[in-house]
């Protein structure tokens, strides 16, 4: 460590592990085009509701900065980024950036259109995926399921019928069967407690109920989806490593000596971050971490978000939640990925800080033992942000939606000199970043 001039100041070297994964994050439905799910059916019914209702949901700078918010077909997720078409050249810009790893998802929907019937030529695409990304050193983590259902399961009431887990497994084993001689890092399920809070609790997604007994039902099922695919993944695949990515939010009291917001924080954070991990227990050969939320628990009144510098979305950037975060990981003893961590940033003025600062605390939390092994940002173009659309740029790579023309995003090359070194120098004033 080497202090300047001012001792408030200090250049901090910040290495990383050997044969960390440097890299970055899609899905299938926010990226591919042409996908025909639960989630483009939505669309088709919603979009005209969503533009309507934009003008209640967002501020007047985002009102005025993203004004595609007001039309229907922000919210329609169509061709999205063609990546299905582009992602040799996509993948040919993540190697450019010193990626030598990177996260994306089959879609469901196109390896079993119809029920128990499995496409070929599917499987065949996602050969070619894998193929790709590994002739250019590029590791693949591969997640089955990011929150898209085919139709047929759909019509069986998707997540919330009791053999979803059974037709998942039958499902991710068809897949690893196929594609396991290319992959060897599998996510069965992403985020599932963001599909229980939005789709199941608030009634925002798709099939948009609110009801304390789908939260029940989903929760069983999901974790059963996942134990199941578990245990048939290793058994075609032994040396697999598998796990299932967590949305981990860092929530802290409103008020700190209120015993009321205390017990309230310690509730939301049992629910949001743990259950799905505590539902899984011994079924996890790694811990998939997503970060992106700072909170405030009130008793009665809820979440609500801290203050400070926000992304496009009025997220709060907050880059020590993730240390908490990781700190609390440790006490599983097993491998730990940061499968997502991003911001949309349409102008790109705060991306290059935002990665360096949460990847401060990332090194902070690995110098006191969390075996952190990679860093995927959120995400590596600009994509289909479900039901917010198409205005939330959460790229490092600038897509224009009419041309599909990409554009490296400077935060790119910035993140691009970190995934090289290994790491990089910072300045840390008093440790507030
Ligand atoms: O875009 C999503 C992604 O699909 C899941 N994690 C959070 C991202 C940003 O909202």
């Amino acid at each position: 460590m080497q202090f300047s001039g001012d001792k408030h100041i200090k250049k901090e070297k910040i290495a990383f592990p050997k044969n960390f994964f440097w890299g970055a994050a899609t899905s299938s439905h926010q990226v591919e085009g042409g996908t025909h799910n639960n989630w483009s059916e939505w669309e088709k019914k919603n979009a005209n509701r969503l533009a309507k209702e934009a003008g209640d949901n967002w501020n007047l700078w985002q009102k005025a900065h993203f004004p595609e918010m007001f039309e229907a077909k922000n919210y329609i997720s169509g061709k999205a980024c063609d990546h299905f078409n582009r992602f040799s050249n996509d993948f040919s810009i993540a190697k450019k950036l010193g990626h030598n790893a990177h996260r994306f998802s089959i879609e469901w929907s196109r390896i079993e259109p119809k029920e128990g019937v499995f496409d070929k030529k599917a499987i065949e695409h996602y050969k070619q995926v894998l193929r790709d990304l590994r002739a250019k050193g590029i590791t693949p983590f591969v997640t089955l399921w990011h929150w898209t259902n085919p139709l047929w399961l759909t019509e069986m009431g998707g997540e919330e019928n009791r053999k979803f887990g059974r037709y998942f497994s039958r499902y991710a084993s068809h897949v690893v069967r196929e594609l396991g001689a290319y992959a060897d890092f599998w996510i069965t399920l992403n985020e599932p407690t963001s599909v229980i809070g939005s789709a199941y609790m608030k009634g925002a997604w798709p099939p948009q109920k609110k009801d304390i007994f789908s939260v029940i039902r989903v929760f069983k099922n999901l974790s059963r989806a996942h134990k199941l695919s578990y245990d048939e993944i290793h058994r075609i695949q032994p040396t697999a490593k598998v796990g299932f990515s967590n949305i981990s939010m860092y929530i802290e009291p409103f008020h700190r000596f209120s015993p009321l917001d205390r017990i309230m924080a310690r509730i939301v954070r049992h629910f949001a971050n743990k259950e799905f991990l505590n539902l899984t227990h011994g079924k996890n050969d790694f811990l998939a971490v997503q970060y992106y939320f700072h909170k405030l628990a009130k008793f009665p009144r809820g979440l609500s978000d801290g203050s400070g510098i926000t992304s496009d979305l009025g997220w709060e950037i907050c880059p020590k939640g993730i240390y908490y975060i990781l700190k609390k990981m440790k006490k599983y003893n097993l491998p730990v990925y940061v499968t997502e961590n991003g911001l949309a940033d349409a102008d790109d003025s705060r991306r290059a800080a935002f990665i360096k600062n949460h990847l401060y605390w990332v090194h902070k939390a690995i110098s006191e033992g969390v075996d952190v092994r990679g860093y995927f940002y959120w995400s590596l173009l600009d994509n289909f942000e479900w039901d917010k659309g198409f205005w939330p740029r959460f790229g490092l790579v600038e897509v224009d939606f009419l041309t599909m023309e990409r554009k490296i995003r400077p935060s790119a090359w910035e993140y691009a000199k970190i995934c090289k070194n290994n790491g990089f120098e910072m300045i840390v004033k008093n440790r507030h970043i």
